[in-house]
Formats: C-alpha cells, sequence, structure tokens
C-alpha cells in the first residue's frame, strides 16, 4: 500500500537528494521529476507486493507482446490511480506551482503508431487494476513517432526524444540481459540441432511499474534496448579509427533507435524483422527464466503462461519458442510445438492486405536460419494435423505471419464483432474451417481511469456526483445516470461541463492561430490519416457545406467547428496530401468574411494522446467514417461516446456496437454496409456515376480541381473520381445527409445533450476492464489476485 509520508516533505526530498536543486532554483522539469520519483516511491511497495503474490499464490502470468506501447504521459495516471490528486496540488500550491503544469511537462512517449499501441497501453492500466499478473514486453525506441509540424500547409517530420530528459518511470536492470543471435549456420552435432549465429546484440531490460486503480496491484512494462555485445573496439580506436571503434554500437544500438513510423507496411524489411525477432526472442527468454525459477515440469508452462501477440509482429515467438524448448531444452519438436500452442495466442487487428505481413523466405532464412527449418516443421505437422487443408504458411517465397501465428495460436482474437466476423469469412477463411473453435471476439476497450477521469475531471466529477464513484472501476454503472437524461437539472450541468470544456479547447486552438466561437458545434475527426479512414470524404463535404453556406449565408446554418488530428506516414504520399489539402481548406474557410462566423476548420498539429486527452472531452460530433469493412474496431469512438459526444459513422468495426448500445436514434449512422461496399466495387464507374447524381459533391471536387484552395490537389480528384477504392463518391451523398440531421439535432441544444447523456450512461460496456475480463475467461484462462 502506498507509504504515508507527506507527499509534499517527499517531493523536496526528491529535488534536493535525487536531482540535487535547490527549490529557489528549481525549474519546471525539476518539480516534475521530483514529483514523480515520489509517486514512484508509493508504487514500489504495492509492486514488490504483487510480484509476492504471484509467486506465493502461483498464479499464471499474463505477457503481452507487443512492437508498440503508445503509453503517452505516465505521471497524471499514476497520481491519479493512487488518490493522490488533491495532496499533489496542495503541495504544488505551496510553492506557487500549477499542478496542471507540473503535469503538461512529461513528455509524450509516443512508443507506438496508432490504435493498436493505445491498446496495449489501456490494457496495461486495466491488468493492473484488475489484478491479472501480467507483463508488458516491448522495445524501449531511442526515438517514437515522429513530431509533426505544418509548413504551408504539408506535414514536417521531426525526430521525437521523449529520452533526451531522464525518464523517472524506468529502473534499469543490467542484470536482465540476454544475447540474441542472428544469422549464421545450423548444424546436426552430437544428434542435437546447433544454431550458431553469426553476430548478436544483447537485449537489456528497462522496467516501468504499472499502477491498477488505488494502487491495488502494480505489473510491469519490461522494455529491451539492444547494446552491443563489445561496447568499444579498442584496437581500432588505438590505430586511428575512431568512427570504425564506436560502429558495434551503433549498429546494436540501431534496433531499438526508432519505431517504425507506419503500421501498414514493413519498410527497412531487414532492420524491422530484426526488431521483431530481437524482443520477441529476449522475452521468451525472460519467460522460461521466470517459468523455470518456480517449476521444473515445462509440461506445466500451458498451465502458468499466457503470451498474447498484439499482432503478428511477435509471431516469430511460435518457431522461437519450439527451438527454445525443442533445441535447448530436449522435447521432441512435435511435443514442443504442442506445448507452444498452449501458451500462444493471437490478435488480429487488420484486415487490410498491405498490412499482413510476410517475409521473403530468403530474408528468413539469411537471418534466422533454424527459424526457416522450424516454420518448416511447423507447416508439415499442421499438415499431418490436417490431411485436407490447403493453408500454408508459406506463398510465392514468402512466409505469412498472419498463418503462422493463427497455426501456433490455441486461441485468435478479432477486436470487434464486425471484424472477428470478417476474419471468419475472408483472410483465415480456411483456417477457420480447419479451425472452428479457435477463432473468438474480444472487442478492443479504453481505460476509464484516463480517458474519463483524468481526462474529463469536470464530466467525472458530474457523474461521481450522480451515481457516486463506483463507475471508475465498474464502468457499467454509468447506465445509472439513464434516467437523469430526462433530468432537466442533470441535463444543464452535463452541457456545462461540455461548454466548460469547448472553451478549454477554444483557447487552446486559439493560442495557435485559429480562433473559434466555442458555442459553435465541436465536430472532431482524430486518428491516423490514412485513405481508409477517409479524413478526404470528410473534407470533401466541409468544401460542399461551405459552398452551400457562402450561396445563402442567412439561411439560419449551424456554427460549426471542423477538427481534424492525425499524423501521416512520412512515406504516404496520398495520406500527406489529404492533410495539405485540409490545411489549404482551413485557410481559404477560415479567413471568408462571409462564412467564417459559421465554418471554421481547425488542424491543430502533432497529434498524440496527450492532444487527444484535450480534444476528445470537448467533442460534441464524433467522426467515424471508414469504409464499411476496412476499420478493425476503432476506440477513439468508444473515448467519444464515453464523453457525450454523438458519433456520425458507418457500420464499421465498433461502430456497429456502439450504436446498438447507445441506441439507433442516438446516432447519425450512414454509408454503405460492408456488403453492399464489396458489391459497389463490381460496378463499373462507380465514382462517376456517383459524382454524376450528386451536384454537390461535382462542384466541391471542381472547386478543389480549379484551384480554390491553390495547386497540387488533382491526384485526390482524379483519385475520388476515378478508381476510389475506398469509396468516398459513392458514400458521399448520404454523408452529406447525416450530417444535416446531425445540425438539425443539434439546434435543438437540450435534446441533444439528452442524446448525450444516453451515449456516456449506455458505454460502459466499453471499459478495457470488461475486454481484459474477456481475454481472462476465454483466452488466457487466468485469474486476478489480490496482493498481500
Ligand atoms: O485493435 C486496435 C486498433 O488496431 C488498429 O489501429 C491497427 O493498427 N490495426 C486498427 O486499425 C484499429 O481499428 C483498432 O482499433
Amino acid at each position: 500500500m502506498p507509504t504515508k509520508t507527506d507527499l509534499r516533505d517527499d517531493i523536496q526530498h526528491h529535488l534536493k537528494y535525487s536531482l540535487g536543486k535547490d527549490a529557489g532554483h528549481a525549474q519546471i522539469t525539476d518539480w516534475r521529476l521530483a514529483l514523480s520519483y515520489a509517486i514512484r516511491d508509493r508504487i514500489v511497495d504495492p509492486w514488490f507486493a504483487s510480484t509476492r503474490a504471484t509467486y506465493a499464490q502461483k498464479g499464471k502470468r499474463v505477457y503481452y507482446l507487443s512492437m508498440e506501447f503508445l503509453i503517452g504521459r505516465l505521471l497524471e495516471d499514476a497520481v491519479v490511480n493512487l488518490g493522490l490528486m488533491d495532496e499533489a496540488e496542495a503541495a504544488f500550491k505551496a510553492n506557487d506551482l500549477s499542478l496542471d503544469d507540473v503535469l503538461g511537462d512529461e513528455p509524450d512517449a509516443a512508443l507506438g503508431n496508432g490504435g493498436l499501441g493505445r491498446l496495449a497501453a489501456c490494457f496495461l492500466e486495466s491488468l493492473s487494476t484488475i489484478g491479472c499478473p501480467a507483463y508488458g514486453y516491448g522495445i524501449r525506441y531511442e526515438h517514437g513517432l515522429f513530431k509533426q509540424s505544418f509548413h504551408e500547409g504539408r506535414q514536417i517530420e521531426s525526430p521525437e526524444d521523449w529520452l533526451t530528459q531522464p525518464h523517472a518511470w524506468e529502473f534499469e536492470r543490467p542484470e536482465a540481459a540476454f544475447r540474441i543471435g542472428f544469422g549464421g549456420s545450423v548444424e546436426e552435432l552430437g544428434g542435437k540441432t546447433v544454431w550458431t549465429p553469426s553476430e548478436a546484440v544483447i537485449a537489456e531490460a528497462f522496467d516501468t511499474p504499472i499502477i491498477g486503480w488505488e494502487g491495488r496491484w502494480a505489473n510491469t512494462l519490461r522494455l529491451w534496448a539492444a547494446k552491443p555485445e563489445q561496447v568499444f573496439d579498442l584496437d581500432r580506436f588505438n590505430a586511428g579509427d575512431y568512427y570504425g571503434a564506436a560502429e558495434p554500437e551503433n549498429l546494436a544500438r540501431t534496433i531499438s533507435r526508432v519505431l517504425y513510423p507506419d503500421d501498414t507496411t514493413d519498410e527497412g524489411k531487414r532492420l524491422r524483422l530484426k526488431q521483431e525477432f530481437f524482443f520477441t526472442a529476449a522475452s521468451l527468454r525472460d519467460i522460461l527464466r521466470r517459468f523455470e525459477s518456480e517449476y521444473d515440469d515445462l509440461e506445466l508452462l500451458p498451465q502458468k503462461v499466457a503470451i498474447q501477440l498484439n499482432d503478428t509482429h511477435p509471431a516469430i515467438a511460435g518457431p522461437e519458442l519450439v527451438r527454445l524448448l525443442a533445441d535447448e531444452k530436449g522435447m521432441p519438436v512435435e511435443k514442443a510445438i504442442e506445448i507452444a500452442r498452449g501458451c500462444l495466442s493471437y490478435t488480429n487487428h487488420t484486415l487490410l492486405p498491405e498490412a499482413l505481413e510476410r517475409w521473403s523466405e530468403g530474408l528468413m532464412r539469411d537471418l534466422l536460419p533454424r527459424h526457416m527449418q522450424l516454420i518448416e516443421e511447423i507447416d508439415a505437422a499442421h499438415a499431418r494435423e490436417n490431411p485436407s487443408r490447403g493453408v500454408t504458411m508459406t506463398d510465392d517465397g514468402d512466409v505469412l505471419m498472419g498463418p503462422l501465428a493463427f497455426a501456433m495460436a490455441h486461441k485468435v482474437n478479432g477486436v470487434s464483432a464486425l471484424h472477428t466476423e470478417l476474419m471468419k469469412e475472408t483472410v483465415f477463411e480456411e483456417l477457420h474451417r480447419l479451425h472452428p473453435d479457435r477463432i473468438v471476439n474480444q472487442t478492443n476497450g479504453v481505460t476509464p481511469r484516463r480517458w474519463v477521469l483524468s481526462a474529463n475531471p469536470r464530466l467525472s466529477a458530474l457523474i461521481t456526483e450522480a451515481i457516486g464513484d463506483g463507475w471508475v472501476d465498474d464502468l457499467e454503472r454509468l447506465s445509472k445516470l439513464e434516467p437523469m437524461a430526462d433530468d432537466k437539472t442533470f441535463r444543464d450541468a452535463f452541457a456545462a461541463a461540455k461548454r466548460a470544456n469547448k472553451a478549454d479547447l477554444a483557447n487552446y486552438l486559439g493560442d495557435r492561430g485559429t480562433n473559434v466561437d466555442p458555442d459553435a458545434m465541436f465536430d472532431v475527426q482524430i486518428k491516423r490519416i490514412h485513405e481508409y479512414k477517409r479524413q478526404h470524404l470528410n473534407i470533401i463535404e466541409t468544401i460542399a457545406h461551405w459552398q452551400e453556406i457562402k450561396d445563402n449565408p442567412g439561411a439560419g446554418w449551424v456554427p460549426r467547428v471542423k477538427i481534424f488530428g492525425g499524423k501521416a506516414a512520412p512515406g504516404y504520399v496520398f495520406a500527406k496530401e489529404i492533410i495539405h489539402l485540409i490545411n489549404a481548406v482551413a485557410e481559404v474557410i477560415n479567413t471568408d468574411a462571409d462564412t467564417g462566423h459559421l465554418l471554421k476548420v481547425a488542424y491543430p498539429a502533432n497529434y498524440n494522446v496527450t492532444l487527444a486527452e484535450r480534444l476528445i472531452p470537448a467533442a460534441e460530433l464524433s467522426e467515424q467514417i471508414s469504409t464499411a469493412g476496412k476499420e478493425a474496431s476503432g476506440t477513439g469512438n468508444m473515448k467519444f461516446a464515453l464523453n457525450g459526444a454523438l458519433t456520425v459513422g458507418t457500420l464499421d468495426g465498433a461502430n456497429v456496437e456502439i450504436r446498438d448500445l447507445v441506441g439507433a436514434e442516438n446516432f447519425f449512422l450512414f454509408g454503405m454496409t460492408a456488403d453492399e461496399v464489396v458489391k459497389r466495387r463490381e460496378v463499373e464507374g462507380h465514382a462517376q456515376k456517383a459524382i454524376d447524381a450528386d451536384p454537390r459533391l461535382k462542384r466541391a471536387l471542381d472547386a478543389i480541381r480549379s484551384g480554390t484552395f491553390g495547386p497540387g490537389f488533382e491526384g485526390i480528384v482524379d483519385n475520388v473520381s476515378g478508381p476510389d477504392y475506398f469509396l468516398v463518391a459513392s458514400d458521399f451523398t448520404d454523408f452529406y445527409r447525416a450530417q444535416r440531421e446531425v445540425e438539425k439535432a443539434y439546434a435543438d441544444q437540450d435534446a441533444w445533450t439528452r442524446m448525450a447523456v444516453l451515449n456516456t450512461a449506455r458505454s460502459g460496456w466499453f471499459s478495457s476492464d470488461r475486454t481484459i475480463r474477456g481475454y481472462m475467461r476465454d483466452v488466457w484462462y487466468s485469474e486476478a489476485l489480490a496482493a498481500e
């Protein structure tokens, strides 16, 4: 349990003795680090107690292997979960500082690209809140996702540098280090298969404790940093080759240097595969070491160890675990496959073909020769078990990581009901036929501690006042708010909280150059920029709407602020053009004297977790407009609904479940279904037909083409009126209609607030605590424990 010493004294203590600073000269970063150390001290005891309880009760541990953990800032999470907000505020007030400024000084750890990484971060927090013994395993990237700025409307990338200052949360573990090899050869020696790598690096562990709600339990996020085997080549140095002397270190460190800035393509293939093997192999060795410190029978492994593969990035875990069990522990390969499968499970996060990982057999054989052999053995074993099948782990000279992960997992899950069904019908159709019990659904969720309690203190206070604070770790209690949707006093308070959040955001946007009216509707689309997410549909509709307003400015329009946020992968040219177009449209519309008071476009740069925490509480309309069948789940959609935003969306991903729960009358549906999308694509000239049928769409596209927003956007127009794979043109008319429905509804503010309250009240199911309980029950077969 947290220690009972005075937080203010502890902050002063750390300022002086850990940072060597006199309070009179301390900068904001010193105060923030001092607070972080004081908070960390309070986490260590529950952390140790959790570990002791797991050993004492022989608990099953869950290991979550993920290339990405988009954790953002950690300090506020920890302060909130320990219930120390008031104390921390008071401690800083005494020094004439604001806690908000101190918390705001923390760098946003962007160790992930988007949804998949943020989901992993929510899961870590929920695992601790629930008391499920667990480790997150990943890479300690020196540089997370790039920083985004805009120059003349275009995205500029610069390196992210979260580690240039001390990272207060981690503990370096030089003793927890493993040698990870690559390349080399495989031989049979004395009846044993021996892999002798030709190069190796050291994986060294850095541990961050993750504290759950009320400090009841803490798990570990263990991130691996790559270090050279030989720190420095003294011979080369002495020979005057100073650069060469540092080469081994540079080469090794490259592995944990950068997060790949794209979650849908696999550039830099060799390095990416090295990263994947590096962290997976280190994690598996760590897992086996811990297991063997407690048990001496490897057959117990599936009873005591659950390993979740977050997408296929760690799918090499299958062959590597087989190798460890067979080659290093002497188990027959078939038995090793069975034991490994008992431990492993795999989450699929996308059906986009370009994101389904494949590695050339040549590269695999070169980098991981023993693993390539084992992949062939796994394939052969799978063929023996399923003689009628036509599935293979390889295709056209490539290893297919999806089928490999599937074959090596006892459970495979999708991340929303629709996505899971589509998995069964498309990418894993045949594997599902062979193993009909293997695929299960676990709809994603988000942690309410971060996404409501911390991010939206005004709404949280109102909820707590109305129904008590039990909702924080039992989010379905929000349903108790439902009757209050009909209580005018509650609705007014709800609307006032939203209005205050909007005023804060308006100030933030104003400070960054876009002045907006806090009484206008705040309409938000924040996520990675991608064609399937269709930010271009949104901006084209914005143009069409602007043109209508301009035709008749006095027609009683509902004032609106269209807010965008998101980064494009540096090599994704089309996505970058969309960013440029949004900014170009903003420049024209925002300075239009006829319409400026009715329509604004804001695009704050460098969207990240911290910015999301600012935008979501202020949002009234949530744009979830992906082409049906393409967004596996989404989690932003859940955060918005919980914070009382209404959704305009397609029947895609978890939107379907959100609509079912909040009620069709509290959701603005538009667009084709996944089945209709498939059929529509087969219609010859579908885009042109849609454009011919809708003069508004034609006019908006003509404006872009004719240079109303500047030159250089023909690519977008050509795409939307040509191949239009993501069916922007075909869904436009219905989207435009839905947006007008939104405005009609918004015009009655009180009725809108009622719908917003119902969205909050009915979204409790989207807690990541519920998702984790689902994994524990259906996938990991694990139990929660209580710390001593
Ligand atoms: O499941 C978490 C998220 O993962 C993605 O971001 C991904 O990287 N594949 C999907 O695109 C999201 O739909 C999903 O919510």
